[in-house]
């Protein structure tokens, strides 16, 4: 669970004195909300907030403005920092989360903290710069639309000085993301942008907290949003390091997958059933290497060997991948790999039983069909098993 705010600039809540219930003013929604996710910027969070502060009061909202800082318990004290400066600014609110963690689901937390008419989301290195916030706010508060994307290729917009590879992985998820998902945006990577309460209100729902880019998330599961882009010119980050790393590219995979097939079936089936073919790979790859390596009285442990690595193989992956937010750690991998063998044991089981089931109902004809691997009665034996498998996984050894 996450720990809440430290200082809260919302409404002030109903409470309850001497018998009485007394209610405390509450205080309009502010017109523009920034939630700025944090992981280890000590060095970085005092000036953005300060700099953010100054371009947000330089332009006077009516109703005025709130920061909410998301860190996900940095071990360099970010939050500790970002608390000092909440303590002298009621503006500003600290989210310190202590056993979630993640990017998207930082931001997504920072959003349901927030009570902004139009909310923005900006990183903490100042590779986004707050100058840019009041042109990102105008489209959504006062020209209607739901979507602002401070854009790196449109607009005069630039990726600053980039490196090629980080140029390359942008350009290939821009593509990637366009050409899945359909949608106009240039820069629909962009972890810069605003966003209006209503549209917010509408997609949050089903937003995927696992997405790296949590833009895509919002662009890709509403209908047709009325988007607009503002350039602007990626910086150097002041200080520190990226945090974008094998995984996070991994995660980005995932959320587009289950952005684009998962509208038709569940993203998580999907990855299991990709998972599932990469351990019979392992199997089959195992087992003829084992049988060209080694004499005829090896056979039988060799499939053994065969079949326990593409287990082994495919509770890791699931592990990290399919139920990556349920993810065993250190020893309670034991205990999953245990559970994954009996449930395996009983989708081998229920193959077997149906396979059993069709051959006593079909005609002797048909017999020698069904003794074939990868017949369609086969088939249809180990979609049931892995169906079964799939959900008995989920329930009990990840506990989704
Ligand atoms: N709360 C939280 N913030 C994160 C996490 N990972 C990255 N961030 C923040 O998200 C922003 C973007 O991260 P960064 O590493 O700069 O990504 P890059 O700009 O794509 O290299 C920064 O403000 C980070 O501190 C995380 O796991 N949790
Ligand atoms: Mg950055």
């Amino acid at each position: 669970m996450s720990e809440r705010r430290t200082q809260r600039s919302g409404r002030t809540p109903t409470i309850a004195a001497d018998e009485q219930l007394v209610s405390l003013p509450v205080r309009a929604r502010p017109a523009v909300s920034v939630v700025v996710p944090t992981y280890n910027e000590a060095d970085n969070i005092e000036v953005v907030l300060d700099r953010l502060r100054s371009h947000l009061d330089s332009h006077q909202y009516r109703d005025g403005y709130e920061i909410v800082v998301v860190d996900d318990n940095s071990p360099d004290e970010t939050w500790r920092l970002a608390q000092h400066v909440a303590e002298h600014d009621h503006r500003i609110s600290v989210v310190r989360r202590a056993s979630d963690r993640g990017l998207a689901s930082a931001v997504l937390t920072g959003l349901s903290v927030a009570s902004g008419s139009v909310m923005v989301v900006m990183d903490a290195d100042l590779q986004h710069d707050p100058a840019v916030v009041p042109r990102l706010v105008a489209p959504v508060l006062e020209g209607g639309h739901q979507v602002c994307v401070a854009s790196r290729t449109s607009g005069g917009g630039s990726f600053g000085r980039f490196t090629r590879s980080r140029r390359l992985i942008s350009f290939t998820g821009n593509s990637v993301a366009r050409l899945l998902l359909g949608t106009h945006c240039t820069d629909p990577m962009s972890g810069f942008f605003a966003i209006s309460r209503g549209y917010y209100e509408t997609v949050a729902p089903s937003v995927n907290p696992r997405g790296f880019k949590i833009l895509l998330e919002f662009l890709a599961r509403g209908k047709n949003p009325n988007v607009t882009e503002v350039g602007y010119r990626f910086g150097e980050r002041l200080s520190g390091e990226t945090k974008l790393n094998g995984s996070v590219v991994l995660n980005y995979l995932v959320a587009l997958i289950s952005l684009s097939i998962g509208r038709v079936l569940p993203a998580t089936f999907v990855m299991y059933l990709a998972v599932g073919l990469i351990g019979l790979a392992v199997r089959a790859a195992v087992e003829q290497l084992g049988t060209a390596l080694s004499t005829s009285a090896w056979a039988s442990p060799i499939v053994l060997i065969a079949v326990e690595a593409g287990l082994v193989v495919n509770y890791l992956l699931h592990n990290r991948i399919t139920f990556e937010p349920f993810r065993h750690r250190g020893v309670h991998m034991i205990r999953g790999l245990i559970s994954f063998h009996v449930v395996s044991l009983h989708g081998l089981l229920v193959h077997a039983g149906v396979m059993a089931l069709l051959s006593s109902a079909a005609p002797s004809a048909d017999t020698e069909l069904l003794a074939t691997t990868f017949s369609p009665p086969f088939l249809l034996a180990g979609a049931l098993a892995t169906i079964g498998n799939y959900h008995i996984n989920a329930g009990t050894t990840w506990q989704t």
